[in-house]
């Protein structure tokens, strides 16, 4: 297109790059230059590109092959594969589509394709899936995401709307100026501010970060892990127990009330049922007053730096960041919750930079200024099946088919799954209690999975479709949480007999009929354009002016202009909440909630409170170390883990563990050994690293290692194996990855080498 002028172009999930190609192969990918902070993680792609691990032709599980469907599906993960043709692999494909559809009904497809796939607002894999099966009849879906399940179902029960107010965080130039005390449960990573879902431009969370710090903005890192807030912000740091912060909410919140430092103005105005609540803050319910001397007994902090915390937030302008990984852990709902409870006490919701914001540096785009525009996507259609599950109950449901389960105040039942298939997602990585996973996988009678790379995803498939990356197709980056707008441009051939998952897809359906109902006469050029020319319709109703198609391709980038003032989370309802009210009941924050009362789900009341999790430091039950699986600071998630810029991280290869002295002295463990964490589920191998940044009782492994099962020890390093696949409670049902319990000892023997980067036989 017009990459011969302006050189070809690129964008990911972690940020835009220039892309050097020579002799038909990406040299280098250079990082954009309007980006201050670019990140690396792009360069990892490079050397696997080709090489062992792509997957360069449709190959179908050997037994599967020979025995058709449902045949040995306990060998998936060990059994071999044999290339065929596209022309075969769609055959077979629409005729196992077929017999599924005929003989159990499109409900017995499952398809939540849940995952991060790449930017680009068309190839977006689970979209074009979702498009091709509901021509067909449809699918199960899956609800809500690993990310933060909990807030994403208890959050509208209290404040009306969850990913709305997330999307309107108040931004960093207005806490810049405006807060005085940042007061971070889970820290403010920056690693994890290098990426956002559907595409960075430019990263901003360390600028906004710094900015703050110069204006003397004071913030308080509450984590098991110092290196949650970056040095130069020279956060304080206070380590509770992991998944204990409800407790420590409560104890903050009950000197705020018996202290007299509520907010009541704000109380009576903006919020209902704080009367529901204070009886159970002061012990009228439950006979257990929540002081800080009982918070610390939990939370293990002292009760005098409850106390003074207390204090001090409610002395300064305070902005309360509640990082996403608190819904990731047992009652995930109750933290959210109770944060939300303490900032309404604390009443500087909806003012400028203060209030609560939902995960400062989850990701790049929160407190990122930006316009908040409508983009189109690749319509998907209507399915017309009914059934669904929370994302995370996917061993569940291949398990207990006809069993009934809650969600979010109903009953639904499982339906008997026969095929599944993903697109763009990697279970093998996401999910929890892998082992668990994995004999429930041996059940369903076809599991179907486009892929790149052979992640443990693909080798646990029976029909592996080859895709594309974005570096070997024509997309564009046009997501509407990042002001930029890129043109991606195709840098090279794609490898082997890969196809875009569009064209994957289009292959299928014209082996069953449905091809024109799918593509709509459209090429995916022309799809692409119909997909822009209609977004920046929708920008010219907001007066904002994008370029037309062809001057969009020759510049290559368009940024979407800033706002003209900072954005403030709530503002409207400030202002005016009979004008503005929220989406609640009572149109106002529930700190208590008769419809989730009404629910009455034990481990979900009508307000928050402190339920003690099924794995915590509080209760070791055998494994005495509590272990975080946080997000990799070198890649996202799985992606790209056996490129050279994550492997480059490891330690002799092992993917690294990291333990505080004191733990490591107890076991006699010296830094870079092997060691073996394990306990009743299963277990991995990581390599030692020791520092004394991380509480005592904690170890912390980054998620993303690529699943590499020996019996039920992961040879790689993914805790997943080891995390338990537990709902966080009745009504969000959410992933618990967090709290979990393991012991770790060296490894002795013969270590086993990693084999997960190897092409499967
Ligand atoms: N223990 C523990 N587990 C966790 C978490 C945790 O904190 N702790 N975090 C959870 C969270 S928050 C999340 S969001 C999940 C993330 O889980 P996932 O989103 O499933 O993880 P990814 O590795 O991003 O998987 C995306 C897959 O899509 C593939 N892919 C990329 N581009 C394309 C494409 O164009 N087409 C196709 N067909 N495929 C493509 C990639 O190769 C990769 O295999 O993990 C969850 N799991
Ligand atoms: N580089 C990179 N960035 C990413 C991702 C990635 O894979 N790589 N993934 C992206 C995705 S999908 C998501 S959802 C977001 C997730 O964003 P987060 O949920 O914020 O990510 P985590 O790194 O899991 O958790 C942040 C920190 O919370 C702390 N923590 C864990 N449990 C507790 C607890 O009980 N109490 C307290 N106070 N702190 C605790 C841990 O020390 C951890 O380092 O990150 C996104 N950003
Ligand atoms: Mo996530």
């Amino acid at each position: 297109m017009n990459h011969e002028t302006r050189g070809h172009l690129t964008n990911s999930h972690w940020g835009t790059y220039r892309v050097e190609v020579r002799d038909g192969r990406v040299a280098a990918l250079h990082p954009f230059e309007e980006d201050l902070d670019p990140s690396p993680i792009g360069n990892g792609i490079i050397d696997v590109l080709e090489g062992p691990t792509r997957i360069t032709a449709p190959m179908i599980r050997k037994s599967w092959l020979e025995g058709g469907p449902g045949t040995a599906g306990d060998m998936r993960g060990r059994d071999t594969f044999v290339e065929v043709s596209w022309e075969e692999a769609n055959r077979l494909v629409a005729a196992e589509l077929n017999r599924v559809r005929r003989d159990h009904g499109n409900q017995a497809i499952f398809a939540g394709c849940y995952g991060w796939a790449s930017s680009g607002r068309f190839h977006h894999a689970p979209g074009q899936l979702k498009r091709f099966l509901n021509c067909i009849g449809g699918y199960t879906a899956s609800v809500n995401t690993y990310s933060y399940a909990a807030a994403e179902v208890v959050v509208p029960h209290v404040l009306g709307n969850y990913v709305g107010h997330l999307d309107m965080s108040t931004t960093w130039d207005s806490i810049a100026e405006n807060c005085e005390l940042f007061v971070a449960f889970g820290g403010l990573p920056l690693k994890n501010g290098q990426v956002s879902s559907g595409g960075t431009g430019v990263h901003v969370q360390k600028a906004g970060m710094s900015e703050a710090h110069r204006a003397g903005v004071r913030f308080v890192n509450i984590s098991p892990l110092r290196s949650d807030v970056m040095d130069k912000a020279e956060a304080e740091w206070l380590a509770p127990r992991p998944s204990t912060d409800t407790a420590l909410m409560l104890g903050l919140m009950h000197v705020l009330m018996t202290e007299g430092l509520c907010d009541k103005v704000f109380l009576d105005r903006y919020t209902v049922g704080f009367d529901r609540f204070a009886a159970y803050l002061d012990g009228s319910t439950d006979g257990v007053v929540k002081t800080p001397e009982w918070a610390s007994e939990i939370c293990d902090l002292p009760a005098d730096t409850i106390r003074d915390l207390a204090r001090r937030m409610a002395a300064h302008r305070t902005m309360i960041s509640i990082s996403w990984s608190l819904t990731r852990q047992d009652h995930g709902e109750q933290p959210y919750w109770a944060a939300i409870v303490l900032a309404a006490m604390l009443g500087q919701i909806g003012q400028p930079g203060t209030g609560i914001g939902f995960g400062y540096s989850c990701v790049n785009t929160t407190g990122l200024s930006r316009r908040h525009l409508h983009f189109a996507s690749l319509p998907q259609g209507q399915n017309p099946v009914r059934d669904f599950i929370p994302v995370a109950r996917i061993a569940d449901l291949l398990e207990k088919p006809g069993q009934s389960f809650d969600y979010n105040g109903k009953q639904y039942t499982y339906p008997d799954i026969r095929l599944v298939w993903w697109a763009g997602g990697n279970p093998f990585h996401h999910h929890q209690d892998l082992n668990r996973l994995r004999g429930a996988w041996a059940k369903p009678e076809t599991i179907i999975i486009n892929e790149w790379c052979w992640n443990a995803t693909a080798r646990h498939a029976d029909i592996v479709l080859p895709c594309t990356t974005p570096l070997e197709r024509t997309d564009i980056a046009m997501s509407p949480k990042d002001p930029y707008l890129v043109a991606m441009d195709q840098a090279i051939a794609p490898v082997g007999q890969a196809r875009n998952d569009h064209d994957i897809l289009r292959g299928i359906a014209a082996a069953m009929g449905v091809e024109e109902a799918f593509t709509e006469g459209r090429s995916a050029e022309e799809w692409q354009r119909w997909i822009y020319d209609i977004s920046r319709q929708s920008a010219a109703r907001e007066r904002v002016e994008m370029p037309d198609w062809e001057t969009f391709q020759s510049n290559g980038v368009f940024k979407v202009p800033a706002p003209d003032r900072p954005t403030i989370m709530m503002e409207a309802f400030r202002a005016d909440p009979d004008a503005n009210p929220l989406k609640t009941p009572s149109g106002k924050i529930e700190i208590f909630s008769e419809t989730v009362a009404g629910f009455g789900y034990e481990d979900c009341p009508g307000h928050p409170a402190w339920i003690e999790p099924l794995e915590w430091l509080g209760q070791a039950q055998g494994y005495p170390l509590h272990l975080l699986s946080n997000q990799p600071r070198n890649k996202l998630h799985s992606q790209l883990d056996h490129g050279s810029v994550s492997r480059a991280d490891r330690i002799d290869g092992r993917e690294p563990v990291t333990m505080h002295p004191d733990d490591a002295a107890e076991r006699g463990l010296t830094a870079g050994q092997v060691v073996r964490l394990f306990n009743a589920r299963g277990a991995c191998l990581a390599a030692l690293r020791i520092s004394d940044d991380i509480r005592p009782g904690v170890i912390q492994i980054a998620t993303g290692a690529w699943f590499d099962p020996d019996g039920t020890t992961c040879r790689n390093g993914n805790p997943n194996v080891l995390t338990p696949d537990k709902g966080t409670s009745r009504l969000a049902q959410g992933p618990s990855a967090n709290s979990c319990m393991v012991e770790v000892v060296g490894e002795v023997g013969d270590i086993p080498e990693v084999q997960a980067y190897l092409r499967p036989n």
